[in-house]
């Protein structure tokens, strides 16, 4: 039930980028590990859908991480929902989250659902300005929210979200040495196999986003390098 704890790569395709089926199919039978949809902004239902679809022509698992409530749908094998630990605004840690739970709470497959403590570190990054995350951090207080994750909230995912750079290979190991049981994701800036080789020593799943978009063939590589 749980086998996302078994990925090693995943490939995150933004419903708000456009495409070519040729593209997909490469992203899709590439050998990774599965596909998360998501993305910052400009993400409706009408897009999640028509990426959903299309990507459900192939047999690589496929998880909507939820940023909006009114694009989720029915179809995914997860659903991923992010909570912004260091964001100063209570709605992207839980509010916005209770508001949803209180209408929908009844139709939820909660077995499907599966909570992301996130820590957004790039400031410059559209996540981080949406989220109003603090981004002022040093490696002890990102540290701490990998700590508050595993035992404190025993979330069953760690996030450390660099998206749009590459990050410090240092506080990905340092982060690797304090989580066991809550699952460990890194995303940002990997955009070749050795950055995506030097990542994987340490987090559990390494997420390839924009690259795909900029280059799609160096996006496939990093595949290989971590699948063996
Ligand atoms: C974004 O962590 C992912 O949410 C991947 O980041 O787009 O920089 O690869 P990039």
């Amino acid at each position: 039930m749980f086998e996302y704890r078994e990925w090693k790569h995943v490939f995150k395709l933004d419903p708000n980028k456009e495409i070519t089926p040729e593209m997909l199919e490469a992203i899709c039978e590439s050998g990774t590990d599965a596909v998360i949809v998501g993305g910052s902004d400009g993400v409706t239902l009408e897009n999640t859908i028509d990426l959903l679809s299309r990507i459900r022509k192939y047999t690589v698992p496929c998880v909507l991480e939820v940023s909006n409530t009114e694009s989720i749908t029915p179809g995914f094998d997860y659903y991923f929902v992010p909570s912004v630990l260091n964001s100063t605004n209570p709605d992207w840690i839980v509010g916005l989250h209770h508001e949803a739970i209180k209408e929908y709470g009844e139709l939820i497959n909660w077995n499907e659902l599966v909570a992301e403590g996130y820590c957004i570190v790039n400031k410059e990054s559209k996540a981080a300005q949406i989220s109003e995350a603090d981004t002022n951090l040093d490696n002890e207080d990102i540290l701490a929210y990998a700590r508050m994750s595993e035992h404190m909230f025993r979330l069953p995912i760690f996030y450390l979200e660099y998206s749009g750079t590459y990050g410090d290979v240092e506080i990905v190991k340092d982060i690797s040495t304090v989580l066991d049981k809550t699952h460990f994701f890194y995303g940002g800036g990997i955009k070749d196999d050795t950055q995506a080789r030097e990542m994987a020593q340490f987090a559990d799943t390494i997420v390839v986003g924009n690259v795909i978009y900029e280059d799609l063939n160096a996006a496939i590589r990093t595949v290989r390098v971590v699948k063996g």
